[in-house]
C-alpha cells in the first residue's frame, strides 16, 4: 500500500453527500470520521463512517455551521484534513482560515479564495480583468438612487439588481425602467441586509430565459488548472436545481471550447485550488457571460464524474495533499451523456410544499448506467431540520436519448414510500417533448408547472407498487 494522503479526514457534513465523501475516503485507503448532529445519529455515515462524534443538536447552527464544534470534533479524533462538503460551512473562508491555524487541512481553496470568490463584486472584478465575459454592468456596488439610474440608462433595460454578498438568486429585482429601478432598488438593498447583513447591490443587464451553463474546474498547488466539462443546470425552481446534465446539449463545438477555454482562464487568474464552478448564462446566440465562481463540490458533479471517469471528491483530496493533477485533457472529451434528477421529500401536486416522515420502504433503481448517490434506507426518518434532497438519480447513456431512457427507467424502478416526494415531476419532464429535444433553459421549469394542471391524476405523490402476478 502507498502511504496514505492524509491520517484521519473529518467530513463536516452529512446526508448523501457525507456518504459520497466517505466513499472516496474508503477508496483512497483514509479512516474517515463523521461529526453529526443529534438527529443525525442513526443515519447511513455515521454507521459507515470508522468513527463518529456528536457535533451538536439538530439546529444547524449548534453543530453543522457550529465552527468551534466542528473544529474541536477534528482535534479530539486527530483528523488531519477536512471534507466540508457543500452548504453549511462549505464556502465559509473563516473555516478554513481556523483549519490553517490549528494544522488541519481544509480539502478546499485558500480561505482568500474562498473570501474573494463569496463577494461577487470582487469576483465579476477579478473576472473582468482576466477577459472572462460579463454581461454590462456596474464595476461595484451602486451607491444610491441617483448613480443607479445612470449606470441602468448606459446599460440598457432592462437590468437586474443582485446583492453583492448574495448568489444563489436570493434577493434579486428586475427593472424594466427608471420608474420600477427607483421603486425596486430600495427594496432589493433591505433584503439583501436581512438575507447577507450587507446592504450592497449591483446592476447589469437583464438576460430573458437565458441557459444556466457551468464549468467544472480542477486547480492544483503547482498552478495547474483544467476543466472537466460543463454541465446545463437550466432547469431550476425558485432556483433550486431539479435536473443537470453533462455535457449541455445543442451547444456547438466552438462555444463548448471556448466556454472551456475562458473558465480555465478565469480560474487560473485566482490561482484557484481543489474543485470549482464557473456560472455562467448563455444566451440564445451561444455568447455566454459569467455569473459566480463556486468553490466547493457541488451537488451535481457525479454527472461530470460519471461523462470524464475522475473522481472529483478523490481529486479534491489529492490536491489537497498537494498531488499534481497528471490527467491527459485529451482524454477529457466527454464520454457519452450524463442526468441527474434531484429526488426531494417534496409533493409536486401541492406546489412543492416539503414533508417529513418515515420512509416505510425504499427501493434503488440499478442497472446499466444507472447510479444512485443517496443516504435513504427503508425506514430512515427525514428530519424536518435540513434540506430536503432524498436521493439524486443519476444516469448515463453513450447518447443524449440513451441517457433519457434510462432515467425514464430508473424512474420506474424507484420505490420511496411513506412520504411524497418528487419522482412523478421528473417524470413529466423526461417526457416533455422540448426536453427531449434538448430546449431547456432558466424558464423550462415555470412553463412546465404551468402546462401542466398539477394536482390531477398525472401527479400521484406515491410510487403505485404493481400488483404481484400469481
Ligand atoms: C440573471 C438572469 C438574467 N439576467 N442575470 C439566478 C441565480 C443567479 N446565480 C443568477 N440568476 C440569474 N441571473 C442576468 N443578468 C437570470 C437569472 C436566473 C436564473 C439563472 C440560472 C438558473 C435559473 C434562473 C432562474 C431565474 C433567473
Amino acid at each position: 500500500m502507498p502511504e496514505p494522503l492524509f491520517r484521519k479526514i473529518m467530513i463536516a457534513n452529512r446526508g448523501e453527500i457525507a456518504l459520497r465523501i466517505l466513499r472516496a475516503c474508503r477508496d483512497l485507503g483514509i479512516p474517515a470520521v463523521v461529526g453529526y448532529s443529534a438527529v443525525d445519529r442513526d443515519s447511513l455515515a455515521v454507521r459507515l463512517a470508522d468513527e463518529a462524534v456528536c457535533i451538536g443538536p439538530d439546529a444547524v447552527a449548534k453543530s453543522y455551521n457550529n465552527i468551534p464544534a466542528v473544529i474541536s470534533a477534528a482535534l479530539i479524533t486527530g483528523c488531519d484534513a477536512l471534507h466540508p462538503g457543500y452548504g453549511f460551512l462549505a464556502e465559509n473562508a473563516f473555516l478554513a482560515e481556523i483549519c490553517q491555524q490549528v494544522g488541519i487541512t481544509f480539502i478546499g481553496p485558500r480561505p482568500e479564495v474562498i473570501e474573494k470568490m463569496g463577494n461577487k463584486a470582487i469576483a465579476r472584478d477579478m473576472m473582468r480583468a482576466a477577459g472572462v465575459p460579463m454581461l454590462p454592468g456596474t464595476d461595484g456596488p451602486v451607491e444610491n438612487l441617483g448613480a443607479a439610474r445612470q449606470a441602468a440608462r448606459k446599460i440598457g433595460y432592462p437590468v437586474i439588481i443582485k446583492a453583492v454578498a448574495g448568489g444563489g438568486g436570493r434577493g434579486m429585482r428586475v427593472a424594466n425602467d427608471d420608474a420600477e429601478l427607483t421603486r425596486l432598488l430600495p427594496l432589493a438593498q433591505s433584503e439583501a441586509d436581512n438575507a447577507f447583513g450587507d446592504n450592497s447591490c449591483y446592476i447589469e443587464r437583464y438576460l430573458s430565459h437565458p441557459r444556466h451553463v457551468e464549468v467544472q474546474v480542477l486547480g492544483d498547488s503547482h498552478g495547474n488548472v483544467i476543466a472537466v466539462g460543463e454541465r446545463d443546470c437550466s432547469l431550476q425552481r425558485r432556483h433550486q436545481k431539479v435536473v443537470e446534465e453533462a455535457p449541455a446539449p445543442n451547444l456547438s463545438r466552438r462555444v463548448r471550447e471556448n466556454l472551456l477555454r475562458t473558465a480555465v482562464r478565469g480560474a487560473k487568474s485566482a490561482s484557484y485550488t481543489s474543485a470549482g464552478t464557473l456560472e455562467f448564462l448563455l444566451d440564445s446566440d451561444g455568447r455566454f457571460y459569467f455569473m459566480e465562481m463556486n468553490t466547493r463540490i457541488q451537488v451535481e458533479h457525479p454527472i461530470t464524474e460519471e461523462t470524464s471517469g475522475l473522481d472529483l471528491v478523490a481529486w479534491q483530496i489529492r490536491i489537497a495533499a498537494g498531488h499534481k493533477i497528471d490527467i491527459d485533457t485529451r482524454q477529457l472529451e466527454p464520454s457519452g451523456h450524463s442526468i441527474e434528477c434531484r429526488i426531494t421529500a417534496e409533493d409536486a401536486s401541492k406546489d412543492f410544499r416539503p414533508n417529513t416522515g418515515t420512509i416505510d420502504l425504499f427501493v434503488a433503481p440499478g442497472g446499466p448506467g444507472v447510479r444512485v448517490d443517496s443516504h435513504l434506507f427503508s425506514g430512515y426518518t427525514v428530519p424536518p431540520n435540513y434540506d430536503s434532497l432524498l436521493a439524486k438519480i443519476i444516469v448515463h447513456g453513450s447518447t443524449r436519448d440513451e441517457a433519457i431512457a434510462r432515467m425514464e427507467r430508473a424512474l420506474r424502478e424507484t420505490v420511496i414510500t411513506g412520504i411524497s416526494h418528487s419522482t412523478p415531476f421528473h417524470q413529466a419532464v423526461m417526457a416533455d417533448q422540448r426536453f427531449r429535444d434538448g430546449e431547456v433553459h432558466t424558464g423550462f421549469v415555470p412553463e412546465l408547472l404551468a402546462r401542466s394542471p398539477i394536482g390531477n391524476d398525472d401527479f400521484v405523490s406515491e410510487t403505485p407498487i404493481p400488483a404481484t402476478t400469481a
